[in-house]
């Protein structure tokens, strides 16, 4: 990976720093209640947390404007977060409880959001891919300047249908930002043995899709790349591929017992690459925060999570009748 830049770029503010410190450790510390909640026995099912990845949705979320849609796979907690959507409501369907986001009926993989332009959570592997570009043609043919941000995995790289999906979309020259989070790992296959090159970004190359590789443990590094990648679909000029390497800190989903790489390179991620350290470095130095002012908005987070866990464990279960609803799309008028 490219080495850290430790010096703000020109077009963030202290206040836009502030701003990204604050949205990753939300994501951070509701993962942790997520996996605490889980362990418990609370949160059943499957469970896939975003922790170490948090520099990714919110670098691109800061490229992001209102109307933007995103879709994303299972591991969706972070951009729900990131978008804008509840944390009560998000961490009530985690628990499967009336309260939540599909009234408890859809669990950790299946929220959406229509208010937020979120369209899930997708459980089944790329699946998400020709969803997102169905999202940016859209948006094409209402003409309404639109990007839709489809993120997907390394391992996702790999299957058929995003290449299907990258001919259409550059064919029909649809402003969608495809974003291959390179966490590294596909359940516990390192990209090494599983992948022919490591430059996934090159990927779009036959289609005539351009592409760059992004630092994603540097928020600033992201939300740059976001900002062309962006700027190229709204000039009308189609598709635009980022590959933004990244590191989960914690199992594939919760029942991984993680045999397929070392603590030593965890920990070794978590104290040279942390991108929530790294931002929290650049707001001492650049003296835009002060130790204090940083422990308040850790004191703020917390309470925001402890709020979500209360609210998802004292809503109630969904009724039973709730089987049958929001089962078949309204009739439209
Ligand atoms: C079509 C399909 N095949 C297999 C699976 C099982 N599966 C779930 S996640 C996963 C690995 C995907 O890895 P990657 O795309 O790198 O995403 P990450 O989990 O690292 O975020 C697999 C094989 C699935 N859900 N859907
Ligand atoms: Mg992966």
């Amino acid at each position: 990976m490219a080495a850290r830049k430790t010096t703000p770029k020109p077009n963030v503010s202290a206040d836009d720093l502030r701003k990204y410190y604050r949205d990753m450790l939300l994501i951070r510390r509701f993962e942790e209640k997520a996996g605490q909640l889980y362990g418990m026995g609370l949160i059943g099912g499957f469970c896939h947390l975003y922790i170490g990845q948090e520099a990714v949705v919110v670098g691109l979320e800061a490229a992001a404007e209102e109307g933007d849609k995103r879709i994303t796979s299972y591991r969706d907690h972070g951009h729900m977060l990131a978008c804008g959507m509840d944390p009560n409501g998000v961490m009530a369907e985690l628990t499967g409880r009336e309260g939540g986001y599909s009234k408890g009926k859809g669990g950790s993989m299946h929220m959406f959001s229509k208010e937020k332009h979120f369209y899930g959570g997708h459980g089944i592997v790329a699946a998400q891919v020709p969803l997102g570009a169905g999202l940016a043609f859209a948006d094409k043919y209402q003409d309404n300047g639109r990007v839709t941000f489809t993120y997907f995995g390394d391992g996702a790289a790999n299957q058929g249908q995003v290449y299907e999906t990258f001919n259409m979309a550059s064919l029909w020259k649809l402003p969608v930002v495809f974003v291959i989070e390179n966490n590294q790992y596909a359940m516990g296959t390192a990209m090494a043995r599983s992948t022919s090159t490591p430059d996934l970004y090159t990927r779009g190359a036959a289609f005539g899709i351009p592409g760059e590789a992004v630092d994603g443990m540097d928020v600033l590094a992201v939300k740059q790349a976001g900002d062309t990648a962006v700027k190229h679909c709204r000039a009308g000029k189609g598709p635009y591929i980022l590959q933004i390497n990244t590191y989960r800190y914690r199992g594939h989903s919760m029942s991984d017992p993680a045999k397929y790489r070392t603590r030593e390179e965890v920990q070794k991620m978590r104290e040279e690459r942390d991108p929530i350290d790294h931002v929290r470095d650049m707001l001492l130095q650049g003296k835009h925060a002060t130790e204090d002012d940083l422990k308040a908005i850790d004191k703020e987070i917390k309470a925001v999570v402890n709020a979500s866990a209360d609210f998802a464990k004292e809503s109630p279960e969904p009724a039973l009748d709730e089987l049958w609803t929001d089962i078949y799309a309204e009739e439209a008028v």
